[in-house]
C-alpha cells in the first residue's frame, strides 16, 4: 500500500538508524513532533544474531532469529511499545525495517540478543527448522548462494550473502511472517520497509501482504487504513529484476535517485537538467518511490548507489542536495539520520564500514543534545541540521503546490517556486549568482530559512525582500557555506 497514513500536514520520514527506543520516544516529542517531521523509520525490532567477529556491526541486525522476542540493542518490546505509542502521540509515525527474506548467516550461531538458541548451520530456529528453507531443489547455483544477478530463480531462491534463505512459498512461513508483521501493527505501527525484497517472489509479497490487518484506530489512524510498503529493490539496468514488480504491493526504494543527485552535485553534471526531475529522469511514478539521498548501506560502500553518493562526510553538497530533494514535489522523501565512525581506507576499500553504532561494551549509547540542538556521543543527526529540518518545514508548508517558475542560468544555477508558498534558489556554479528572480510569493520581507530561521517575528539569518511584482533580487556567493536560498509563505516577516 502507498499512503503513509501521515498525520495531516506532515511530509517526510527520518530514518534514525540505530537509535534507541526510549531515544526514539524523546525526540518524537523534544523535537520530531514540534518540527514538522512525519515519521521515523527504525532499524529492525525483532531478535537478531550476536556477531562478536567483527565486534557488534550494525549488519548483525539483518539476520533475525526470532520473531517472537522483540529485543536488540534497541532495547525491548516493552521500550519499544511505549515508543510507539508516544510517537504516534506526537503526530509522528513509525515504520519498521522488516527482514522477511531470511534469517541468519549460515556460519552463525548460538544465542540471539533476546536469548533464543539458534543454529545457521542447521537452519534451526525458534520458529523455523531446514525444512522451512530454500535448498538444492530450489536454488540452482553450486554454491547455494546467489552467484548471478541475471538469473531471477537465483536472486530469489538462492542465498544472498550467505543468509539463510526462507522459502516464503509455503503457508507455514507465509503464515509466520504475516503474524510477526500483525503484531507490529496491533503495536500502532504504521508501515515497513521491506529489507531485500528484491530477492523474495512478487508473489510471495503479495501473499504475505495480503494477509496483513487494517492499522488500529485507538492509535489514530483512520478506519480501514493499511500499512505503508516500502520494499527494498535495488535496480540496476544490467539485471532483469525490476522494481515495477513490486508496484502492485506498495512503493520502492528509488536507488537512482540519490545516485543521480551525487553526480549533479558533485560537478558531474549540470543542475539546469533537474527541470524535469522525476518521471522524466526514468525514475519510478511519484506514487511508487521512496527517495533519499543516502541510505545506510550505501552511506559505507554497501549496496547500490556506487561511488557518488553524498553523505554527512561531506557536508556542503549533502545539505544542498537535500534542500533540493525537499524543495522538489517529486517521491516520498526520507533523510537518513546516522552516527558516526572512523573510516579505515585501504585499497579504494573503507575497513571499518562493519562499525556498529557509539557503545559501551556492545551497549548503545543514549544520544545526547547540545545547546545548538546538534548530537553528542557520535550520532550526527543529520535531521537537526538547521539546513536539513527547515527544508522539511518548507515540505510541509509547500505541500499540494506543483513547481512553477522554473529558471536556471544555463548552468548550475537553478530557482523555482512551489504554487504561491515557496522558493528556492541554488548556486552550484563556481561563480556568484546575482538576478532579479521571480519567487511566486507575495510582496514582504522573509527569512531565508538556510541561513536562519525566523524566531519570535524576527529572522536569525539573511532576509529577502519580495517586491508587488513576486520578485526579489537574489545574491548568492559561491562561496558561502550553504549556497541556497529558501523562503516560504510561514517565513515571513
Ligand atoms: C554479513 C557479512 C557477509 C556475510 C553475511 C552472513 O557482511 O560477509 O556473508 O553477513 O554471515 C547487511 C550487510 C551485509 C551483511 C548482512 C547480514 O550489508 O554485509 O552480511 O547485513 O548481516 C544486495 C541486495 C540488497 C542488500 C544489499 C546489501 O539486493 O537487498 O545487497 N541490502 C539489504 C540491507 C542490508 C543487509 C541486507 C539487505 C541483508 O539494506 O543492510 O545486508 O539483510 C548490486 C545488486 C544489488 C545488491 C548490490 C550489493 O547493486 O543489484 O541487488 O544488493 O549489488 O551486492
Amino acid at each position: 500500500q502507498w499512503d503513509p497514513n501521515f498525520a495531516p500536514g506532515r511530509n517526510s520520514i527520518v530514518h534514525l538508524f540505530e537509535w534507541r527506543w526510549d531515544d526514539i520516544a524523546e525526540e518524537c516529542e523534544r523535537f520530531l513532533g514540534p518540527m514538522g517531521y512525519a515519521g521515523v523509520q527504525t532499524s529492525p525490532v525483532n531478535e537478531n544474531a550476536v556477531i562478536n567477529n567483527p565486534y557488534r556491526p550494525w549488519y548483525e541486525r539483518y539476520q533475525p532469529v526470532s520473531y517472537n522476542v522483540l529485543t536488540t540493542r534497541s532495547g525491548n518490546e516493552q521500550q519499544f511499545t511505549s515508543m510507539v505509542r508516544r510517537c504516534n502521540a506526537a503526530g509522528v509515525r513509525i515504520y519498521v525495517d522488516v527482514v522477511i527474506n531470511h534469517m541468519t548467516g549460515g556460519g552463525t550461531c548460538c544465542t540471539g540478543t533476546g536469548g533464543s538458541s539458534f543454529n545457521g548451520g542447521t537452519k534451526e530456529y525458534p520458529e523455523y527448522s531446514a525444512r522451512d528453507f530454500n535448498g538444492p531443489e530450489s536454488c540452482p547455483s553450486s554454491s547455494g548462494g546467489i552467484e548471478n544477478y541475471n538469473d531471477p530463480i537465483q536472486v530469489r531462491n538462492c542465498e544472498l550473502s550467505g543468509l539463510r534463505d526462507l522459502a516464503a512459498g509455503s503457508d507455514y512461513v507465509r503464515t509466520h511472517i504475516a503474524e510477526f508483521l500483525n503484531k507490529l501493527i496491533s503495536l500502532g505501527v504504521a508501515g515497513f520497509r521491506v529489507d531485500a525484497a528484491k530477492h523474495m517472489w512478487p508473489g510471495d509479497m503479495k501473499a504475505v501482504l495480503d494477509r496483513l490487518t487494517n492499522l488500529p484506530t485507538e492509535h489514530g489512524f483512520s478506519a480501514g487504513a493499511r500499512p505503508l510498503i516500502y520494499q527494498e529493490v535495488i535496480e540496476s539496468d544490467s539485471e532483469p529484476i525490476k522494481g515495477t514488480e513490486y508496484f502492485g504491493m506498495g512503493r520502492v526504494t528509488e536507488f537512482k535517485y540519490g545516485r543521480f543527485l551525487g553526480e549533479a552535485f558533485r560537478g558531474k553534471n549540470m543542475l539546469k537538467y533537474l527541470v524535469n526531475w522525476g518521471t522524466g529522469w526514468g525514475m519510478y511514478p511519484d506514487t511508487n518511490s521512496l527517495v533519499f539521498i543516502d541510505n545506510h548501506d550505501n552511506q559505507r560502500g554497501h549496496g547500490g548507489g556506487g561511488a557518488d553518493i553524498l553523505t554527512f562526510r561531506v557536508s556542503r553538497m549533502y545539505k544542498m542536495a537535500t534542500a533540493f530533494m525537499l524543495a522538489h514535489p517529486y517521491g516520498l522523501t526520507r533523510v537518513m539520520s546516522s552516527y558516526n565512525w572512523e573510516q579505515n581506507w585501504d585499497g579504494g576499500v573503507d575497513r571499518n564500514d562493519w562499525i556498529g553504532p557509539p557503545n559501551e561494551n556492545g551497549n548503545t549509547l543514549p544520544v545526547t543534545i547540545n545547546p545548538d540542538l546538534t548530537c553528542g556521543n557520535g550520532w550526527i543527526c543529520e535531521h537537526r541540521w538547521r539546513q536539513i529540518y527547515n527544508m522539511n518545514r518548507f515540505r510541509n508548508v509547500v505541500s499540494g503546490t506543483t513547481l512553477n517558475d522554473w529558471w536556471d542560468n544555463g548552468s548550475n544555477q537553478i530557482a523555482f517556486c512551489r504554487g504561491d508558498k515557496g522558493f528556492i534558489a541554488i548556486n552550484g556554479d563556481d561563480s556568484p549568482l546575482n538576478a532579479s528572480l521571480q519567487t511566486c510569493l507575495s510582496a514582504g520581507t522573509y527569512c531565508d530559512v538556510i541561513t536562519g530561521s525566523k524566531e519570535n517575528g524576527a529572522c536569525t539569518g539573511l532576509s529577502v525582500t519580495v517586491g508587488s511584482d513576486g520578485k526579489a533580487q537574489i545574491s548568492l556567493t559561491n562561496v558561502t557555506e550553504d549556497p541556497v536560498i529558501a523562503i516560504h509563505a510561514e517565513s515571513k516577516l
